[in-house]
C-alpha cells in the first residue's frame, strides 16, 4: 500500500512537473493584447506564457536576424513579414492544426496573402491605418474651427510650428512616415525612385525643429496625460489614448482622423520563427487568439480591428461604427498598402531616416 502511494505521488509529481514545464515565448507589440487572454490561456492549458514587447519592426527584425531569438511567436507587419519569409526566418505554419483559422475573414486573408503568398507562414492578427491623433481642445485653441482632416496639419511647417509648444510626436517608423510623406507630396506611394524619398526627407527635415520625439508607443500615454497635443500614430493606439484620458477623467479629449489625402493601411501577423522550440504550445496559443471571444476581447481592449469575420456582429456598436477602426468602403478607397523596398532603396530610406531624426 505504502509503495502504491509512493508510486502515485511520484506519478502525480511528474505530471505536474511536465505541465509546469510547458511554456511559450511571445514577442508582441506593446499595448496589443487583452492581458486577460494570456491568463485564461494558462489557466486552461497549463502553458505558461513568457511575454515580451517591442514597438518597432526594426527591433523585431534585429532580434530575428541575430538568430536564436528564443521566441515561439512574433508579430511582424506585412512588408517586414514578406522579406523575413524570403530570408528564411519563419517556419511554415500548418493551418490544418489551427481549427479557428477559418474564423478569419476572406478579405483579411487576401490582404495577408499579398505579403505571404498562399498563407504558408503566418496568421492575420490585427489591421489598422496610420493617421493623426490630437488633443481636441489644444488644436482648437491654435487652429480655431478649421477642420482637422488633412496631412497638411503635420506636414506643412507653418502648421507644425504652431503646435510645437504643446508637443508633437511622430511614429518612429520610416515605412509609415515615408509612405504618408510620399502621399502628402502627391508622389507614388510605391515609388522605386530614390529621388522621391529624398524629397520626403527634405520635407521632414523642415519639420524636424517642431517634433519633440520620434517614438511608436509613448504617444499613447503622452496624449492621454496632455503632455503632447498631436501625434502621427496608429488608429488603435490613438483610441487607447482617448480611453485612458476618459478613465482618468482629466477632461482631455483625444481624436484620431484618417487624412483626406489617404493613408497607409497595415496588417500585423502571427508567425513562428525558425528555431522556435515550443511549437505545439505556439499552435495552442495562436488558436486561442483566433477564438471569436478572444479576438473580441482584443479589439475591445486595444481598439485595433481584428481579422475575424464574425467580430463586427458582436463588438460594441461604438467600435464597429468608428470608421477609423472599421473603415467603410468610402474610407477604404483612401487607403494604400506598402510592400518591402529593394535593398538599395531601403538603404537610402534608412540613411535618410537617421538623418531626419538626428536633425543633421
Ligand atoms: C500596437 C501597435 C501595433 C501597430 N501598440 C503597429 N504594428
Amino acid at each position: 500500500m505504502k509503495r502504491l502511494l509512493l508510486c502515485v505521488s511520484i506519478l502525480m509529481f511528474s505530471f505536474a512537473a511536465i505541465a509546469a514545464d510547458r511554456q511559450v515565448y511571445v514577442y508582441n507589440w506593446s499595448d496589443y493584447i487583452a492581458p486577460k487572454l494570456l491568463d485564461d490561456f494558462t489557466r486552461e492549458t497549463g502553458i505558461r506564457v513568457v511575454y515580451d514587447t517591442y514597438d518597432s519592426n526594426e527591433t523585431l527584425e534585429a532580434k530575428l536576424l541575430a538568430g536564436h531569438s528564443g521566441y515561439d511567436i512574433v508579430v511582424p507587419s506585412g512588408s517586414f513579414l514578406q522579406r523575413q519569409i524570403k530570408a528564411g526566418l519563419y517556419q511554415p505554419l500548418d493551418r490544418t492544426k489551427l481549427a479557428n483559422a477559418s474564423n478569419i475573414s476572406p478579405e483579411v486573408d487576401a490582404f495577408l496573402a499579398s505579403y505571404d503568398p498562399g498563407l504558408r507562414h503566418s496568421i492575420a492578427y490585427m489591421w489598422f491605418s496610420t493617421g493623426i491623433a490630437y488633443n481636441v481642445e489644444k488644436i482648437k485653441a491654435r487652429f480655431g474651427e478649421r477642420a482637422i482632416d488633412s496631412w497638411d496639419v503635420v506636414f506643412n511647417p507653418d502648421n507644425l510650428r504652431k503646435l510645437s509648444d504643446c508637443g508633437v510626436y511622430f511614429l518612429d517608423s520610416p515605412e509609415d512616415i515615408f509612405s504618408v510623406g510620399l502621399r502628402y507630396l502627391g508622389l507614388n506611394t510605391s515609388s522605386k525612385n530614390p529621388a522621391d524619398y529624398l524629397r520626403v526627407s527634405t520635407a521632414l527635415q523642415k519639420l524636424r525643429p517642431f517634433i519633440k520625439k520620434f517614438h511608436s508607443s509613448e504617444y499613447i500615454g503622452a496624449l492621454a496625460a496632455g503632455d503632447i497635443c498631436v501625434a502621427i500614430g496608429w488608429a488603435g493606439d490613438s483610441f487607447q489614448a482617448r480611453s485612458r484620458a476618459r478613465e482618468s477623467s482629466n477632461n482631455i479629449d483625444i481624436n484620431y482622423i484618417v487624412p483626406k489625402e489617404g493613408t497607409i493601411m497595415s496588417l500585423d501577423a502571427l508567425a513562428v520563427p525558425v528555431g522556435a522550440k515550443n511549437i505545439s504550445e505556439a499552435y495552442a496559443l495562436i488558436d486561442h487568439l483566433l477564438r471569436p471571444e478572444s479576438a473580441e476581447q482584443n479589439t475591445k481592449t486595444t481598439n485595433f480591428a481584428n481579422g475575424l469575420a464574425l467580430s463586427k456582429q458582436t463588438l460594441p456598436p461604438e467600435i464597429v461604427a468608428n470608421k477609423a477602426v472599421y473603415p467603410d468602403a468610402e474610407t477604404m478607397k483612401r487607403f494604400f498598402t506598402a510592400l518591402p523596398l529593394e535593398q538599395a532603396l531601403q538603404k537610402v530610406v534608412t540613411r535618410e531616416w537617421t538623418r531626419v531624426k538626428s536633425g543633421r
